[in-house]
């Protein structure tokens, strides 16, 4: 019966423990989830700078409004000040990017005007509106956001733009849109990106808001709803045998469907299993992950499925050098008037794929700290410099586009997504040539037959595998619903409708 039922949760990120609590609250009695690390969140990190809060991982709730689970469960559990709560900031429509008070630094140390810079500005927003139709109108004109940027940017730009310096300051201001583009999407170029898919991300209403006593206070207030010590942590598991391939036993009863190996040697049995390993590791490991292994159509949508790096690098300052109003500070390189969206020579170039910096406020909690952004293969990169390395190059950056030499920020944290061994990246996106169907594909669980009288056996959640919010939150703890409910329907079978076709 579905109290007995052995279920196994693999990861304890938002997918999996938003999956234990559905299961536990219907009446599941043996659930436990297994996790590789020593704590629990997954990709919700929240780290200490000087000991103020910082999000190494997820940042905002994207679309804070009734429809968005993190954001009911956020404000019943009382985390959200009460400007992310109002009426009025629930029913902001700014469809994605919020309208920021934006500083623009350029590479010679100037300030640039934002009269100058907003028509590039409202160009770029219009572009990727455009690039979200083409999901309903199918009729996307090439395959990748990349090219469709790229050649729309310049055609209007040379169209409608005196060919002066403003232009070039505006198309090198694209290139900057471009790399900020990357780290939204977490992938290194825009041209992996499918245009014609684009637009079934699915943004909700509300002004994205964060939460004041950090993220992982979701998760504590999550977990401290199910039972103590159901997650069993430092377990990074090797492979998981289904249709009873490992079974010991040899009577038919008391056999188990699934048996779940750990890299130290141990081995756990259940009646069901749900996946909830990012995407980026199972690109790595999928051949030997399932034993039998996957099906091919869910492989190759695991290979073919786009997973990329967006990381952080926090900054600590005595005082601030931007104003006290700001809140994003862009960079612009003068010499990138030909929209790139990656450098040439990573060793020396790396720096260049920062797009900017996001101010924390307010300064009353977190002081003067930046947070800066960088995506793609040149993040993945900078993960692998010592700190103060890091430190050296962004502080030469600075003193550089601002004209300032002295200034020095005094501390730097930054996250490594890339390197972390159970994440391999930051999060998924619809990589070129791909569709809905690969998503489908991976979110099918196993086995494939589907017929009542065969029990389901693994079933797979997190943020990749949801349709219209993967690589988000809400999507995560979306999809962690989304298999506890096939479970528990799979238990009681709600009875087959009749509908009268009068
Ligand atoms: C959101 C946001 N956000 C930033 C960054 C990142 C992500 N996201 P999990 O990985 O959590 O759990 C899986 C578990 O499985 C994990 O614990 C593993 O250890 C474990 N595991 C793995 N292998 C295992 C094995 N073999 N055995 C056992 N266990 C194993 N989402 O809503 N708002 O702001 C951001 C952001 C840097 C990395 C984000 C955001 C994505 C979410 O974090 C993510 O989807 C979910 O947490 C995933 O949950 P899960 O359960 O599926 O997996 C200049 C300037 C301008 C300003 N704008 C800048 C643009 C930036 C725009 N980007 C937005 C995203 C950000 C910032």
């Amino acid at each position: 019966s579905s109290v007995d039922a052995r279920v196994l949760i693999i990861g304890c990120g938002i997918s999996g423990v938003g999956a234990a609590q559905k299961l536990i609250r219907q009446g599941f009695r043996n659930v436990r989830i297994i996790e590789a690390t020593s704590r629990s969140g997954g990709r919700v990190k929240t780290g200490r700078l000087d000991g103020k809060i910082i999000e190494i991982g997820a940042n905002w709730i994207h679309g804070p409004s009734q429809e968005n689970p993190v954001f009911r469960l956020a404000s019943q559990y009382q985390l959200l000040d009460e400007e992310c709560m109002s009426e009025e900031n629930q029913s902001v429509d700014i469809g994605g990017l919020p309208p920021l008070l934006s500083t623009w630094l350029s590479s010679s140390g100037k300030k640039l005007e934002a009269e100058v810079m907003a028509p590039a500005v409202e160009v770029f927003l219009s572009l990727l509106k455009k690039c979200q139709e083409f999901y309903t109108s199918s009729d996307a004109p090439m395959s990748s956001m990349g090219e469709f940027l790229e050649r729309e940017a310049l055609r209007i730009s040379n169209e409608e733009w005196k060919e002066d310096e403003t232009r070039k300051l505006r198309q090198a201001l694209f290139s900057t849109l471009m790399k900020l583009e990357c780290g939204v999407n977490g992938t290194h170029t825009m041209d992996d990106v499918d245009l014609g898919t684009f637009g079934m991300y699915k943004s909700l209403p509300g002004l994205d808001c964060t939460f004041p006593g950090g993220y992982d206070g979701l998760i504590t207030h999550m977990m401290n709803e199910l039972p103590k010590d159901i997650v069993l942590f430092n377990k990074p598991v090797k492979c998981i045998h289904w249709n009873n391939i490992h079974s010991q036993s040899s009577s038919k009863e008391g056999t188990c469907p699934v048996t779940v190996e750990c890299i130290n040697g141990e081995i756990f049995e259940a009646d069901h299993v749900i996946v909830t390993i990012p995407l980026g590791y199972m690109k790595k490991h999928h051949d030997t992950l399932l034993n039998p292994p996957l099906p091919q159509h869910k492989m190759h949508s695991i290979q073919r499925l786009g997973f990329g790096t967006n990381n952080k690098i926090f900054l600590e300052f005595e005082q601030p050098f931007w104003d006290e109003e700001c809140e994003v500070i862009f960079l612009v390189w003068e010499d990138e008037y030909d929209l790139q969206n990656h450098v040439s020579d990573m060793k020396t170039a790396w720096i260049r794929k920062m797009s900017g910096f996001t101010v924390l406020k307010p300064t009353e909690r977190y002081g003067h700290i930046l947070c800066g952004w960088i995506a793609g293969h040149e993040s993945e990169y900078m993960e692998t410099l010592p700190e103060e390395e890091v430190l050296h190059t962004v502080t030469r950056l600075l003193r550089r586009f601002t004209g300032n030499p002295t200034i020095a920020p005094k501390k730097l944290v930054r996250s490594q997504w890339f390197h972390d061994p159970y994440t391999c990246g930051s999060y998924s996106y619809v990589a070129k040539g791909c569709s809905g169907q690969d998503i489908d594909n991976l979110a099918e669980p196993l086995p494939l037959t589907g017929s009542e009288a065969e029990p389901l056996q693994v079933l797979f959640a997190g943020e990749a595998t949801h349709k219209s919010f993967f690589s988000t939150v809400h999507g995560a703890l979306l999809t962690g619903w989304r298999e506890a409910n096939r479970l528990i329907s799979h238990y009681n079978p709600s009875p087959r409708k009749v509908t009268a076709n009068l």
